[in-house]
């Protein structure tokens, strides 16, 4: 018995796809230039040296509307650089086409934190990694006969210089190279190339000096440098990527060059798939502080504020939210204490910036696991200590110059004089607060759906021209103009081909190097599988309803972006690759070979459903869990101005947009281990919406209860203060008398400052406990010590107040009688909300 398949032509069509200065250290950025020097010590500007504290904020990932806020709440947690990649692949979307509009204006950000009179750090690569799609390296790239990406490969090295070079006169053309009077200090070629020289030998050695020769031909007059790069050409200076540089590196080979570090990732970027990731405030305080007590000179928090992966510009299955763990959240709230706790780093650091950058440094055991780390000027009476105990478990004592001093469990404390701790890395004096989501009106109101289906007249093998034997590669037929690309193919089945026993269903395999994908059988739905970051190859297994007679096979494959990082870029694939199906009275049959045909992209990306007006598409009531479905309503903007989120908790998969601004992908299907989905908060900048009727649009590809999405608010309003007596006080400065060096302050003993958002104030006292009160914020309470009057004094001092000051001492609130001789914490936790309007208002 012979299977007769329909053996379908393979002909290969052409496709035709559419295509700081901190007050007393202010430097006079409009002057006509600074020179930019270094040694082993630190940066120079103009000869003088500087401690640097830099913060990365991608201008792409945030609406323009919201840099100058970003830049200024940065200089207000005490930074006086802020860093950003360049992003070759918005700039220059096809070949010779640029775009330096929008989000993408990449010198009106520049010019802002000249504005805010702050350093830049500008990291050209041009690849950049930074979890964006492709790593920043355009698609078009992959077309380049003969290109090999980041290697002595001639193509690559031609378009790389010629993008280079046109971002350096940008830059130059705007003034804004400190040796012009601008703000940027330095500049990056590459990035992380270290494991690719590995992998490219002798080929990756001439690259890398090639890249350094090309970045100092286009004469900037600032110094370049490669990141987590150890053998770096001598030109350029190496820098650490990672989270512990202070520990983990001994700083370049060369010895007249300065520890920078570039990277101190403040949490982890999350892909779909991932639980939350923490970084505390207090391990970032320990790590920076190890790297000042080394002699690092600056470094640069990845991220400070991580944004938003808009549309379809994240990498490989990254999410949206990127870095909201950064002291400044994807909103650009202040997470606190992550936030005010490195602030008051900085401000400490400074403090002592004399003798870190003058004084001698060396070094002095403790004991096991306890060092001092001090510089000197011996004759001027400047001095600096840093007391760290590396013990994880164990709290300590150490004496030190005759004085003994408490140091937590993995800790640093600074002593600003060598004798007065002015920060402990494990004593967060600052406040924390609680973010909050909240229903509003508008999620009822108007909650009206519309919706176009694709699903119910999924594509077959007639309707396609692009036709194959085997299915091809996705990245090859998408061109990174859209996630999807149809497969199909149909083959026939004679009776005796089906299983004679009705139990038994026949199964269909369907394996695709990545990354998702949605299967239907004669128009029918079928099921949906998906590859993870790690593992993007993945199989779907399905039982299948076939029939006697022609059997068509559909599949809508979708990429979450490109990959961003590794050797050899350019030949990454994903889509389907091959299809059998077993289970039949003939055997297996193997459909790879069967001739395929194949759509790019979405009927309703082609008739632009996703734009505010709709598009071409028929739009009809809504019907809901429906797959390959977009759905679409109507909105007004919450009032107030409050972040706005939408919660796409009830959907599968797919992409959202707002007034046809695509906010990215989301995937509310795919849990992680702890059972929830990674994101399902996607956020709508305000800039994005007017006051009434915005369009809320969804393409969904599994199914879901759109009409069960919710249009929130985001909150930080529960502020909380948390602190021991013990905690160091607050310095202001240094005075000099009888030349000794002695600490400015009122007086020594640990401030609670509690301060409100903007526009808003204390209300109300929720809780207040001087004692030893326990829980954290949101969530405190009274422990078996507690002085009766802590509330009302702090309500007295911070109800109706957007900040307030409060003294942590037995002075102030007296002690609890029943615990004689205990350390006190002060717990405070309050709520701020604008003032109420009056009646008549
Ligand atoms: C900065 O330098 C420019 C040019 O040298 C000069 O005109 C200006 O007065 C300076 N500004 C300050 C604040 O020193
Ligand atoms: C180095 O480049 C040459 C061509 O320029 C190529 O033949 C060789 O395979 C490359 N070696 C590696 C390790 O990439
Ligand atoms: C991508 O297409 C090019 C021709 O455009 C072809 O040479 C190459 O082999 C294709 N790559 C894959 C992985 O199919
Ligand atoms: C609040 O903290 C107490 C213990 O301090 C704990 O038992 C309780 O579950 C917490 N409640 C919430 C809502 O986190
Ligand atoms: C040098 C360093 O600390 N590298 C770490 C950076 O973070 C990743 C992910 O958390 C770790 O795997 C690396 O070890």
């Amino acid at each position: 018995m012979s299977l007769l398949r329909v053996r379908l032509a393979a002909a290969v069509a052409v496709l035709a796809v559419a295509a700081l200065a901190l007050a007393a250290d202010a430097y006079n950025l409009t002057k006509p230039g600074s020179v930019i020097t270094y040694d082993r010590r630190s940066l120079m500007v103009d000869g003088r040296r500087e401690l640097f504290f830099s913060g990365s904020i991608h201008y792409p990932r945030s609406p323009y509307h919201a840099w100058g806020d970003l830049i200024s709440r940065a200089k207000e947690g005490g930074l006086n650089v802020i860093e950003s990649y360049v992003f070759w692949n918005v700039h220059e979307p096809e070949m010779g086409v640029y775009n330096f509009e929008g989000r993408y204006d990449m010198i009106k950000f520049f010019k802002l934190i000249q504005e805010h009179d702050m350093f830049a750090m500008v990291r050209i690569g041009p690849f950049v990694q930074a979890e964006w799609n492709h790593g920043g390296l355009p698609y078009w790239l992959r077309e380049v006969p003969d290109i090999i990406f980041r290697t002595d490969n001639e193509p690559f090295k031609k378009l790389m210089q010629k993008f280079v070079t046109l971002i350096v006169n940008k830059l130059k053309d705007a003034k804004l190279f400190a040796s012009q009077g601008g703000p940027i200090i330095l500049a990056q070629i590459e990035n992380e190339y270290q494991h690719m020289e590995a992998a490219f030998k002798q080929n990756g050695t001439r690259y890398i000096e090639w890249a350094a020769k090309m970045a100092i031909s286009t004469g900037t007059g600032v110094p370049w440098i490669m990141c987590k790069q150890i053998k770096a050409p001598h030109e350029v200076i190496p820098t650490c990527n990672g989270r512990h540089c202070g520990d983990t590196w001994p700083g370049p080979t060369d010895k007249d060059k300065p520890l920078l570090w570039t990277e101190n990732w403040t949490a982890q970027y999350r892909v779909f798939g991932d639980p939350p990731s923490q970084r505390s405030a207090e391990d970032i305080a320990f790590a920076v502080s190890r790297f000042f007590s080394v002699g690092g000179t600056m470094v640069n928090y990845y991220m400070y504020h991580g944004g938003t992966n808009f549309g379809r510009t994240g990498a490989s299955f990254v999410m949206p939210r990127y870095y909201d763990e950064a002291p400044l959240d994807e909103f650009g709230m202040y997470k606190e204490p992550k936030w005010g706790h490195l602030r008051d780093l900085h401000q400490a650091l400074r403090l002592c910036k004399k003798a870190l950058l003058w004084g001698k440094l060396s070094t002095q055991p403790l004991g096991k696991l306890y060092e001092a780390r001090l510089f000197e000027i011996p004759d001027k009476k400047v001095c600096v200590a840093f007391l760290s105990n590396h013990n994880t478990k164990e709290d300590g004592t150490v004496t030190f110059r005759g004085q003994q001093y408490f140091v937590p469990r993995r800790s640093v404390s600074i002593l600003g004089d060598c004798k007065t701790v002015v920060f402990s890395t494990q004593h967060v004096n600052s406040q924390h607060n609680q973010r909050t989501f909240h229903f509003t009106d508008q999620t009822v109101q108007n909650n009206v759906w519309e919706m176009y289906t694709e699903g119910d007249t999924v594509p077959t093998y007639k309707l396609t021209t692009v036709r194959t034997e085997q299915p091809l590669e996705a990245f090859n037929m998408t061109k990174d103009k859209t996630d999807y690309l149809w497969y199909t193919t149909s083959f026939k089945l004679d009776p005796e081909d089906l299983p004679f026993r009705h139990d038994i269903v026949p199964v269909m395999e369907v394996s695709s190097h990545g990354h998702a994908m949605v299967l239907y059988v004669n128009g029918k739905y079928v099921g949906k599988g998906h590859g993870t970051k790690i593992n993007k190859a993945f199989t779907l297994e399905n039982p299948v309803q076939v029939k006697v007679g022609i059997n068509h096979v559909s599949i809508l494959s979708s990429t979450l972006g490109m990959q961003d990082s590794g050797a050899y870029l350019e030949h990454r694939q994903a889509g389907v690759h091959s299809i059998t199906i077993q289970g039949l009275n003939t055997g297996t049959m193997d459909l790879s070979n069967n001739g395929w045909g194949h759509i790019v992209g979405l009927e309703g990306e082609r008739k632009q459903a996703h734009t505010e007006k709709g598009g071409d598409v028929q739009w009809q009531p809504a019907v809901f869990d429906k797959p390959l479905t977009w759905y679409r309503r109507r909105f007004d903007m919450p009032s107030g101005e409050d972040p706005v989120v939408i919660d796409l908790n009830p959907m599968g998969k797919g992409m959202i947009f707002v007034n046809g601004e695509g906010l990215g992908r989301y995937w509310s299907s795919y849990k992680h281990a702890l059972g929830r989905p990674s994101q399902y908060l996607y956020h709508v900048p305000r800039c994005f919406l007017k006051p009434t009727g915005n369009v809320l649009t969804l393409f969904e590809e599994e199914g879901g209860k759109a009409d069960a999405i919710m249009v929130l608010t985001v909150k930080r309003d529960n502020i909380c203060s948390f602190i021991s007596e013990k905690n160091p006080g607050h310095v202001r400065s240094w005075e000099r008398k009888d030349s000794q060096l002695v600490a400015v302050s009122n007086d020594l003993k640990p401030r609670a400052v509690l301060s409100c958002p903007e526009k808003k104030t204390i209300q109300q006292v929720v809780f207040a406990s001087y004692g030893n009160p326990l829980g954290i914020c949101g969530n405190y309470t009274v422990g078996n010590c507690h002085t009766p009057k802590a509330k009302e004094l702090v309500e007295k001092a911070c109800v109706g107040k957007r900040s307030c000051e409060l003294v942590v001492s037995h002075e102030v609130y007296g002690g609890d009688i029943n615990c004689p001789g205990t350390t006190a914490t002060l717990a405070v936790q309050a709520k701020c909300s604008k003032r109420q309007r009056t009646a008549e208002q």
